[in-house]
């Protein structure tokens, strides 16, 4: 069994309710189990700004498939929620990227984890290290509430979502 953090995201739509869609269905992936998630965020766009905020969270879960196939199966989800790819980092009814799959540190040419860009991000530490405050970052060597104090003060904004 591995414990696997997925990174949940949405500016297209109803974002909450696309979130906790996507959080629904891949309870629903065979031999997985969701374990916990997050509170939800609202987030200022990063990269592309000209874009409507995020909602953001993480989700936990427990699995026996192997990464490749976790990744097919949450990118099934994406397409049959809808999203269709356009511009890289533009808007998107859902994005789910693996964050963190056990320890593991995989480099392949469709996968890469731990997310390359996970540690820089606030949208993505703030939930993590709400939900798993003590969490090694398995190349880094730090913990989930180490990074996000590390972070710099460069603009990026997250606040937690009054209703949830
Ligand atoms: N891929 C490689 N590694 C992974 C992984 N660990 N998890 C590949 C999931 N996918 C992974 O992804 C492109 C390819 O990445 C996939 O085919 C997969 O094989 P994509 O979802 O089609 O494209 P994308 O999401 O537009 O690009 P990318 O590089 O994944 O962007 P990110 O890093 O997901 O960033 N600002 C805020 N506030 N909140 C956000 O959620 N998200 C992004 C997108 C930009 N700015 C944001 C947010
Ligand atoms: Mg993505």
């Amino acid at each position: 069994m591995t414990s696997v953090y997925i990174g949940i995201g949405s500016n297209l739509g109803d974002r909450q309710r696309n979130c906790l869609e996507a959080v629904e269905r891949m309870g629903k992936m065979p031999d997985c189990r969701i374990t916990g998630r997050s509170d939800w965020y609202l987030t200022k766009p990063v990269g592309v700004e000209d874009q409507d905020w995020f909602v953001n969270g993480v989700a936990s879960l427990t699995t026996e498939i192997s990464p490749q196939v976790l990744l097919r199966r949450v990118m099934d989800i994406e397409a049959d929620m809808g999203r269709v790819r356009r511009e890289r980092w533009g808007p998107r009814i859902i994005d789910l990227d693996i964050l963190l799959f056990g320890q593991e540190i995989i480099h392949e040419e469709n996968l890469k984890v731990p997310h390359p860009l996970m540690h820089l991000r606030r949208f993505v530490l703030e939930p993590l290290a709400e939900l798993v405050p003590d969490l090694i970052h398995p190349s880094l060597g730090l913990s989930m509430m180490e990074l996000l104090r590390r972070l710099p003060d460069d603009g990026q904004v997250v606040t937690l979502m009054k209703e949830q």
